[in-house]
């Protein structure tokens, strides 16, 4: 009978074909012409990188003096996932029938949510995912929910314009999609958003949400949010937080 290895969770590394083999692939792209010098090099890189017996599975010619590597390797590191914590949105989520009946119940009239893809950002399926009436990924959209008044504003909006129609329409919260983070571009433009909420003094009085897949709630707090959402979450999650927070602050 072979022997059972239990998981030292104060050790977790990469599985591959035996628990903490530290099996990784990982690819990248060095700026040298393809052959056997550019072979080396990937090998030498992840080496530096902390994997043991590194071997280039595949490597190709990119064209102007790029070549594309994927390596694999046995990774050294370690990581203790008992001292790991992640902050997180703590509200249980609700699905859009009890969503609906916590509004129906507590906040006793419509609320409206106004959601844009802002600054020079043109990914609009992220907010459409959880604004559009279809929805995504088996989760209706904010549209779709009863007593909620969901404005999408789509991509490439001003922070103006957003704050602009935010006031226009009375609304009850922001949510705001940044997909793009190149060079930290939604850093200025998440912090700009804020400042002019405050100078325009309804910051106090709308729930402010961002997400993406590059943000987490902890950067969202960093940066005056009252929530961050990542990859995979849906339209029942902001809307379980958005609608418990207007209760909870006493913005009804
Ligand atoms: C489709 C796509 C495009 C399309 C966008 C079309 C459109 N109408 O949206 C086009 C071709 C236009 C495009 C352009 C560009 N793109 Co593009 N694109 C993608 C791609 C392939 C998919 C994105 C997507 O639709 N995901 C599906 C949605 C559902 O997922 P999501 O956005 O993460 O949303 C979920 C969550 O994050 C969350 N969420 C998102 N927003 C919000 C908001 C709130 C309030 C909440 C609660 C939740 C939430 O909920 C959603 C559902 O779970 C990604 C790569 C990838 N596979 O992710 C690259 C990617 C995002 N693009 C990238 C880049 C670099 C660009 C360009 C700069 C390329 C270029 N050099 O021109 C341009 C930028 C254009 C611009 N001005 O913004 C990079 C971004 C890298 C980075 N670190 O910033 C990526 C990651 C590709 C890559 N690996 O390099 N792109």
């Amino acid at each position: 009978m072979s022997e059972v290895q239990k998981v030292d969770l104060t050790k977790i590394k990469p599985y591959g074909d035996t628990l903490n083999d530290g099996m990784v692939q990982t690819s990248f792209t060095l700026p040298v012409e393809y052959g056997d010098e550019a072979k080396e090099a990937a090998k030498i890189l992840a080496k530096k990188m902390g994997l043991n017996e590194p071997e280039v599975v595949h490597y190709e010619e990119l064209g102007g003096g790029y070549t594309f590597f994927v390596v694999y390797g046995h990774c050294i590191h370690t990581v203790d996932y008992t001292k790991i914590e992640v902050p997180k949105v703590d509200v249980k989520t609700m699905d859009k029938y009890a969503v609906e009946d916590y509004i129906k119940k507590n906040i006793k009239r419509d609320i409206t949510i106004v959601g844009a893809c802002t600054g020079t950002d043109a990914h609009t399926v992220g907010i459409d995912a959880i604004m559009n009436m279809k929805g995504y990924a088996g989760h209706y959209g904010l549209e779709r929910y009863k007593m909620v008044n969901a404005v999408n504003m789509g991509s490439q909006v001003p922070n103006e314009e957003l704050v602009a129609k935010a006031i226009e329409v009375n609304a009850d919260a922001i949510l705001v999609s940044q997909i793009v983070t190149q060079k930290n571009v939604h850093i200025p433009n998440l912090t700009e958003l804020v400042e002019l909420m405050e100078a325009e003094g309804i910051r106090d009085k709308i729930v402010l949400c961002c997400g993406g897949p590059r943000l987490s709630h902890e950067l969202a707090k960093e940066l005056g949010y009252d929530a961050g959402f990542t990859t995979g979450s849906y339209a029942d999650d902001v809307a379980t937080f958005v609608v418990t927070e207007i209760v909870n602050r006493d913005l009804i």
